[in-house]
Protein backbone atom coordinates (compact mmCIF):
# COMPACT_ATOMS: atom_id res chain seq x y z
CA UNK A 1 0.00 0.00 0.00
CA UNK A 2 1.12 3.37 -0.71
CA UNK A 3 2.75 5.65 1.95
CA UNK A 4 4.46 9.14 2.29
CA UNK A 5 7.47 8.06 4.59
CA UNK A 6 7.65 10.81 7.25
CA UNK A 7 8.73 11.13 11.39
CA UNK A 8 6.16 11.21 14.01
CA UNK A 9 8.17 12.80 16.42
CA UNK A 10 6.20 12.64 19.68
CA UNK A 11 7.24 14.98 22.62
CA UNK A 12 6.28 15.19 26.41
CA UNK A 13 7.04 14.81 29.83
CA UNK A 14 7.77 11.50 31.50
CA UNK A 15 4.35 9.75 32.20
CA UNK A 16 2.70 12.04 29.95
CA UNK A 17 1.42 8.82 27.65
CA UNK A 18 4.34 9.57 24.19
CA UNK A 19 4.90 5.67 24.60
CA UNK A 20 1.25 4.29 24.84
CA UNK A 21 -0.14 6.48 22.60
CA UNK A 22 3.02 5.97 19.64
CA UNK A 23 2.37 1.75 20.26
CA UNK A 24 -1.02 2.55 19.86
CA UNK A 25 -0.55 4.52 16.52
CA UNK A 26 1.86 2.14 15.66
CA UNK A 27 -0.81 -0.55 15.82
CA UNK A 28 -3.23 1.10 13.84
CA UNK A 29 -0.64 2.02 10.98
CA UNK A 30 0.17 -1.79 10.42
CA UNK A 31 -3.52 -2.72 10.46
CA UNK A 32 -3.69 -0.34 7.66
CA UNK A 33 -1.00 -2.50 6.08
CA UNK A 34 1.64 0.69 6.53
CA UNK A 35 5.49 -0.12 7.33
CA UNK A 36 6.46 1.54 10.12
CA UNK A 37 9.69 1.90 12.78
CA UNK A 38 9.22 2.99 16.48
CA UNK A 39 12.17 4.64 17.98
CA UNK A 40 12.07 4.33 22.00
CA UNK A 41 13.73 4.16 25.19
CA UNK A 42 14.03 0.44 25.26
CA UNK A 43 15.40 0.27 21.31
CA UNK A 44 17.71 3.55 21.98
CA UNK A 45 18.53 4.25 25.34
CA UNK A 46 19.87 0.39 25.86
CA UNK A 47 21.86 0.31 22.68
CA UNK A 48 22.84 3.08 20.17
CA UNK A 49 22.87 5.71 23.07
CA UNK A 50 23.62 3.05 25.70
CA UNK A 51 25.83 5.39 28.59
CA UNK A 52 24.35 8.75 27.71
CA UNK A 53 22.42 10.25 30.87
CA UNK A 54 20.33 12.79 31.69
CA UNK A 55 22.36 16.02 31.58
CA UNK A 56 21.35 18.87 29.07
CA UNK A 57 24.50 17.69 27.34
CA UNK A 58 23.73 14.17 26.94
CA UNK A 59 20.00 14.81 25.98
CA UNK A 60 20.88 16.92 23.26
CA UNK A 61 23.19 14.01 22.13
CA UNK A 62 20.28 11.71 22.96
CA UNK A 63 18.13 13.31 20.64
CA UNK A 64 20.64 14.34 17.84
CA UNK A 65 21.22 10.87 17.54
CA UNK A 66 17.80 9.38 17.30
CA UNK A 67 17.12 12.79 14.57
CA UNK A 68 19.83 11.25 12.02
CA UNK A 69 18.42 7.40 12.77
CA UNK A 70 15.00 8.89 12.13
CA UNK A 71 16.32 10.69 8.83
CA UNK A 72 17.82 7.51 7.80
CA UNK A 73 14.55 5.18 8.33
CA UNK A 74 12.64 8.06 6.05
CA UNK A 75 15.30 7.61 3.46
CA UNK A 76 14.35 3.71 3.65
CA UNK A 77 10.57 4.69 3.13
CA UNK A 78 9.08 3.85 6.34
CA UNK A 79 6.82 5.81 9.02
CA UNK A 80 8.87 6.17 11.75
CA UNK A 81 7.66 6.92 15.36
CA UNK A 82 9.51 8.59 17.93
CA UNK A 83 8.87 8.69 21.85
CA UNK A 84 11.49 10.83 23.79
CA UNK A 85 10.83 13.39 26.02
CA UNK A 86 12.89 15.52 23.76
CA UNK A 87 12.60 18.99 26.06
CA UNK A 88 14.51 21.34 24.78
CA UNK A 89 12.93 23.46 21.46
CA UNK A 90 16.52 23.58 19.83
CA UNK A 91 16.59 20.09 19.47
CA UNK A 92 13.43 19.35 17.86
CA UNK A 93 13.83 22.22 15.31
CA UNK A 94 17.22 20.79 14.78
CA UNK A 95 15.93 17.34 13.72
CA UNK A 96 12.77 19.04 11.80
CA UNK A 97 15.53 20.48 9.70
CA UNK A 98 17.17 17.17 8.94
CA UNK A 99 14.64 16.40 6.61
CA UNK A 100 11.53 17.83 4.28
CA UNK A 101 9.51 19.96 5.28
CA UNK A 102 6.72 18.10 5.48
CA UNK A 103 8.33 14.79 6.57
CA UNK A 104 8.71 16.20 10.82
CA UNK A 105 5.42 16.21 12.30
CA UNK A 106 5.87 16.82 15.69
CA UNK A 107 3.01 15.47 17.85
CA UNK A 108 2.99 17.18 21.64
CA UNK A 109 1.19 15.28 24.36
CA UNK A 110 0.56 17.55 26.09
CA UNK A 111 -0.80 16.26 30.17
CA UNK A 112 0.02 19.02 32.85
CA UNK A 113 2.80 17.97 35.19
CA UNK A 114 0.30 17.75 37.80
CA UNK A 115 -1.37 14.90 35.74
CA UNK A 116 1.79 13.26 35.27
CA UNK A 117 3.34 13.52 38.92
CA UNK A 118 -0.21 11.85 40.04
CA UNK A 119 -0.12 9.25 37.67
CA UNK A 120 3.49 8.47 38.15
CA UNK A 121 3.86 4.47 37.33
CA UNK A 122 7.04 4.51 38.16
CA UNK A 123 7.31 6.49 41.03
CA UNK A 124 9.87 8.34 39.58
CA UNK A 125 8.55 11.65 40.25
CA UNK A 126 8.25 10.77 44.09
CA UNK A 127 11.91 9.82 43.81
CA UNK A 128 12.82 13.21 41.94
CA UNK A 129 10.98 15.21 44.64
CA UNK A 130 13.12 13.55 46.92
CA UNK A 131 16.28 14.45 44.95
CA UNK A 132 17.13 10.88 44.24
CA UNK A 133 16.83 11.33 40.58
CA UNK A 134 18.94 14.76 40.08
CA UNK A 135 17.80 16.63 37.10
CA UNK A 136 14.26 15.18 36.40
CA UNK A 137 12.28 16.90 34.05
CA UNK A 138 9.42 18.91 35.24
CA UNK A 139 11.03 18.76 38.66
CA UNK A 140 14.81 19.72 38.32
CA UNK A 141 15.58 19.89 34.39
CA UNK A 142 13.46 22.56 32.15
CA UNK A 143 10.69 21.12 29.39
CA UNK A 144 10.09 23.35 26.70
CA UNK A 145 6.48 22.75 25.23
CA UNK A 146 6.28 23.28 21.54
CA UNK A 147 4.65 26.23 20.22
CA UNK A 148 3.61 25.30 17.16
CA UNK A 149 3.07 21.24 17.21
CA UNK A 150 1.58 20.34 13.76
CA UNK A 151 -0.94 17.88 15.95
CA UNK A 152 -1.43 18.60 19.90
CA UNK A 153 -3.09 15.95 21.98
CA UNK A 154 -4.60 16.44 25.24
CA UNK A 155 -4.21 13.35 27.34
CA UNK A 156 -6.68 14.17 30.70
CA UNK A 157 -9.39 15.20 28.13
CA UNK A 158 -9.22 12.61 25.03
CA UNK A 159 -9.57 8.65 25.66
CA UNK A 160 -6.44 6.50 23.95
CA UNK A 161 -8.61 5.51 20.94
CA UNK A 162 -9.65 9.57 20.44
CA UNK A 163 -6.06 9.82 20.27
CA UNK A 164 -5.17 7.78 17.72
CA UNK A 165 -8.15 8.79 15.95
CA UNK A 166 -6.54 12.14 15.56
CA UNK A 167 -3.37 11.41 14.90
CA UNK A 168 -4.35 8.64 11.77
CA UNK A 169 -6.75 11.30 10.48
CA UNK A 170 -4.09 13.99 10.09
CA UNK A 171 -2.43 11.65 8.30
CA UNK A 172 -4.77 10.85 5.82
CA UNK A 173 -6.08 14.09 5.53
CA UNK A 174 -2.56 15.82 4.31
CA UNK A 175 -1.71 12.71 1.66
CA UNK A 176 0.23 10.06 3.92
CA UNK A 177 -1.38 7.80 2.86
C1 LIG B 1 13.65 12.42 32.86
C2 LIG B 1 14.30 10.25 33.25
C3 LIG B 1 15.34 10.71 34.05
C4 LIG B 1 15.49 12.11 34.24
C5 LIG B 1 15.44 8.55 34.01
N1 LIG B 1 14.64 12.93 33.63
O1 LIG B 1 8.92 7.64 32.31
P1 LIG B 1 10.09 6.97 31.73
O2 LIG B 1 11.33 7.03 32.70
O3 LIG B 1 9.98 5.60 31.16
O4 LIG B 1 10.65 7.95 30.66
C6 LIG B 1 11.73 8.74 31.13
C7 LIG B 1 12.91 8.43 30.27
C8 LIG B 1 13.30 9.69 29.49
O5 LIG B 1 14.26 9.41 28.53
P2 LIG B 1 14.29 10.19 27.15
O6 LIG B 1 15.37 9.58 26.32
O7 LIG B 1 12.93 10.22 26.57
O8 LIG B 1 14.69 11.68 27.64
S1 LIG B 1 15.30 12.85 26.77
O9 LIG B 1 14.51 12.98 25.53
O10 LIG B 1 15.16 14.06 27.62
O11 LIG B 1 16.72 12.57 26.49
C9 LIG B 1 12.06 8.22 32.53
C10 LIG B 1 13.55 7.93 32.49
O12 LIG B 1 13.96 8.01 31.12
N2 LIG B 1 14.37 8.89 33.22
N3 LIG B 1 16.04 9.62 34.53
N4 LIG B 1 16.46 12.60 35.01
N5 LIG B 1 13.45 11.10 32.65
Amino acid sequence: KKQKPCILWFTGLSGSGKSTIANAVESRLLELQKHTYLLDGDNIRMGLNYGLGFSDEDRVENIRRIGEVAKLFVDSGLIVLSAFISPFQREREMVRKLVKRDEFIEIFIDTPLEVCQSRDPKGLYEKARKGEIPNFTGISSPYEAPDKAEINIKTDKMSLEESVEKIVTYLEKNGYF
